[in-house]
């Protein structure tokens, strides 16, 4: 294959890098996937309407994001099983992240630790919670603050987890079982295999450190269930143990958003999980004009994002930043930290290019004045 140019050449790498079972994981989504092509096909709809004769000759990615600077308004997803995808998945996307001057999230179900994330990678880590138990909850946040993560991020839409097909039709689950469907895919991908081999299977690393892990926790870990219960009682009773910053994700309703601002939240994250959950959910995109009108703390944004133009349309539309999943994740499972930052910077310079074609000299004086 020719030298990848977008991020749908790294999705055709990353195919053939990884066995099905592990591609499938990554790249599929709820039910019959309906969500996956909605959350792309919103962009579509969404036009620029370019300013001429304006000096673009400099041009300015860079921003701030609850007081932090940022090279550009591009943040790295929570996602987990990372290390599925590429050995040390998860610190090799934070050392992107960081390179590139960007905040990694780190997932709850991330195959590194906390503490070995912020051991190895010195950048700005923020720290995703999901709230499976209470229990769980108090002790990732200890280790979290003591770690120095500067952000929480709690999400909230896998109140169950989503009904992933493809994934039930390849009984994949985690731990990764050795099944022989498994091992034949392993040996058609022998880098993937070889990787795998030599570093052993990925664990969560989370999850599997816990200190005094009562019988109720050591049962809700097992099953890897969500605490369904988590409301907005919850979500107060959470920003109470959580000192630093907090964002809340998931939320796709104005009323939402503004329910988590009065509840101490810094910002939300408009998110239907990259259409993994509900397939037929509404895109981010259909709400972020109402959510931005309706409060002042910084609206993020992420699900079926592939192209610095998307990112643009949604700074234009008010977002204060945009989380990358499955694009970068897709240049980390081609080739590593090294795919990874590929894949940002393609992302940039997509973004470069698009303010330089609608006239405006930097991310900071995007409006909506520039869209349809
Ligand atoms: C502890 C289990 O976000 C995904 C993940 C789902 C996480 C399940 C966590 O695959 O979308």
């Amino acid at each position: 294959m020719i030298a990848p140019v977008n991020v749908e050449d790294f999705r055709r790498l990353t195919r053939k890098r990884l066995p099905a079972i592990v591609f499938d994981y990554l790249d599929g989504g709820a039910e019959d996937e309906h969500g996956i092509e909605h959350n792309k096909a919103i962009f579509q709809h969404i036009r620029f309407k370019p300013l001429r004769l304006r000096n673009v000759s400099e041009r300015d990615l860079s921003t701030s994001l609850l007081g932090r600077p940022l090279a550009a308004p591009l943040l790295i997803a929570p996602t987990g099983l990372n290390g599925l995808l590429w050995p040390e998945g998860d610190i090799a996307l934070a050392r992107a992240a960081a390179g590139e001057g960007l905040p990694f999230i780190l997932s709850t179900a991330s195959n590194a630790s906390i503490e070995d994330v912020a051991r190895q990678v010195d950048g700005d880590l923020w720290f995703q919670l999901y709230t499976i138990h209470a229990d769980l909850t108090r002790q990732l946040i200890r280790r979290a603050i003591a770690a120095d993560y500067s952000t929480l991020v709690v999400t909230v839409d896998v109140v169950v987890n989503g009904n992933r097909e493809r994934d039930r039709r390849n009984g994949f689950a985690f731990p990764l079982r050795f099944s022989p469907g498994l091992v034949l895919d392993g040996i058609r991908h022998p880098r993937w295999l070889w990787h795998l081999l030599r570093n052993g299977l990925p664990r969560m690393a989370n999850m599997a450190q816990q200190q005094q892990a009562s019988l109720d926790l050591q049962t809700a870990l097992l099953r890897r269930q969500m605490d369904a219960s988590f409301d907005w009682s919850s979500l107060a009773r959470l920003r109470e143990t959580w000192p630093r910053r907090l964002l809340v994700k998931g939320i796709l309703r104005a009323e939402d958003a503004q329910r988590c601002v009065e509840l101490g939240a810094d910002g939300v994250i408009l998110s239907n999980h990259g259409a993994r959950q509900l397939d037929h959910c509404i895109s981010p995109m259909q709400v972020l004009g109402q959510v931005v009108e309706n409060i002042s703390q910084p609206v993020l944004v992420d699900s079926g994002f592939r192209r610095g133009s998307d990112v643009v349309k949604a700074l234009a539309m008010g977002a204060s930043g945009i989380l990358i999943g499955r694009a970068v994740l897709y240049g980390l499972a081609a080739r590593g930290e090294a795919g990874a930052r590929e894949v940002l910077r393609l992302l940039k310079r997509e973004m470069d290019i698009t303010l330089a074609q609608i006239g405006c000299p930097s991310v900071a004086q995007l409006s909506p004045e520039y869209l349809l």
